[in-house]
């Protein structure tokens, strides 16, 4: 009989929570067999990733997921032999009470937030004794063999390397999303935040004297893109152009879908945790728009991230990246660190798809997931 594993997502906000949960699940059935019924909280937001799906059911099977609604006044259910409480987001108390009353405990995952702070690999995988006796196991994604590895469907680099060899493929997706750019145009997309500095950005680009055709999901960014433009409001399908650069809105499209795009394009910007994982899996250069934490514990983080990614690069692309992520990152201007950065295109090119390289040698991390239930039984 086949397992059945339980994932609850809290939408903190943005799409993140629920991208990083329902790419999870989605895995685990395709891959390990397995019934998977994910809780979220907030339907609007899976309904965004998966067109078609419906924000008001309370279940739904998308992919072979069981998708519910997470109830505010919950219902007893059947317990799995798997939990993912997912981001800490707190299981329900009910639920809880029936996992430390039951005969066969469930074994109890808290999924964490992406880190490359050393002090992960000492915490992933350890056991936090609750009240009740029962065990929590901590489960950090990472990017070293001591962490639980980063999400990464089966096949998913041969896929890539599939699609970029078959430019009618490559052609026949860009076309169905209306993107059609000049013969030689470079292509970038930008999935970010707000950015105070983005016009210092967009200047760069668009006095630069190869042409840049700059995709940019509709999202929280489109407001500093609307400003720049001396826009009113701007919508997907909008495309307008200033000098060698020319910008085009795009709906928010399913998962697969993105990561093609992310596939065309020369050079990424991503942000959250999910998007900078593809991003890194498209084997392309990138900035991260790092979420924004309160206590500023986010700049601790992507000083880490760097530390690790920059490791075999010229001391001259080294500093124009840091450089590069930390402005945006700062909302300052961008121009003098990114037209060092281009100076260095091509290195960062050839690092990019060597780190994709390199990480995808690692076990991923639902697989991760499914040896660590494997041994715990
Ligand atoms: O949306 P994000 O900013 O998400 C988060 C949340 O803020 C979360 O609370 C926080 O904890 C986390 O960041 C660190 O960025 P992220 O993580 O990249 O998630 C975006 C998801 O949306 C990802 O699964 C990719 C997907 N996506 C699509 O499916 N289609 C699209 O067109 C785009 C642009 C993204």
């Amino acid at each position: 009989m086949k397992a059945s594993w339980d994932i609850f997502c809290s939408v903190v906000d943005n799409f993140g929570d629920v991208g990083v949960t329902f790419r999870l699940a989605r895995q685990l059935v395709a891959e390990h067999d397995l019934n998977v019924r994910l809780w979220i909280d907030d339907l609007n937001a899976f309904a965004r990733l998966r067109p078609g799906a419906d924000p008001l059911a309370d279940e739904q099977i998308s992919d072979g997921v069981t998708v519910c609604r997470w109830p505010r006044e919950w219902r007893p259910v059947e317990l799995p032999e798997v939990v993912v409480e997912a981001f800490a987001c707190r299981l329900p108390a009910e639920y809880i009470q029936a996992m430390e009353t039951c005969e066969h405990r469930p074994l109890w995952f808290n999924l964490e937030y992406l880190s490359a702070e050393d002090w992960v690999s000492g915490c992933h995988g350890l056991p936090s004794i609750q009240s009740s006796g029962v065990r929590k196991y901590f489960f950090f994604p990472g990017f070293t063999d001591k962490t639980g590895g980063l999400l990464r469907e089966a096949g998913l680099i041969e896929q890539r390397h599939a699609f970029e060899s078959d430019p009618a493929e490559r052609g026949a997706f860009l076309q169905r999303l209306n993107i059609l750019p000049h013969t030689d145009a470079r292509l970038i997309s930008l999935f970010a935040y707000e950015h105070a500095g983005l016009g210092s950005w967009l200047d760069c680009l668009a006095q630069a004297e190869r042409q840049t055709h700059l995709l940019v999901p509709e999202g929280r960014i489109l407001g500093d893109v609307q400003r720049w433009l001396g826009m009113e409001a701007l919508s997907a399908g909008s495309v307008h152009a200033r000098n060698n650069l020319t910008i085009q809105v795009l709906p928010f499209v399913r998962q697969e879908d993105y990561d093609r795009l992310l596939w065309c394009c020369d050079f990424n910007v991503v942000r959250g945790e999910d998007s900078f994982v593809r991003a890194q899996w498209a084997g392309r250069p990138l900035i991260w728009h790092i979420y924004e934490q309160d206590d500023d514990a986010h700049w601790a983080k992507l000083d880490a991230f760097l530390e690790l990614y920059r490791v075999g690069l010229s001391e001259g692309a080294q500093q124009a990246l840091t450089q590069v992520w930390r402005n945006w990152n700062a909302g300052e201007d961008m121009a003098q660190g990114w037209i060092a950065l281009e100076r260095h295109a091509a290195e960062l090119a050839a690092h990019a798809r060597r780190w994709c390289l390199e990480q995808a040698l690692q076990e991923d991390l639902t697989t991760a997931l499914v040896r660590f239930y494997r041994n715990w039984i």
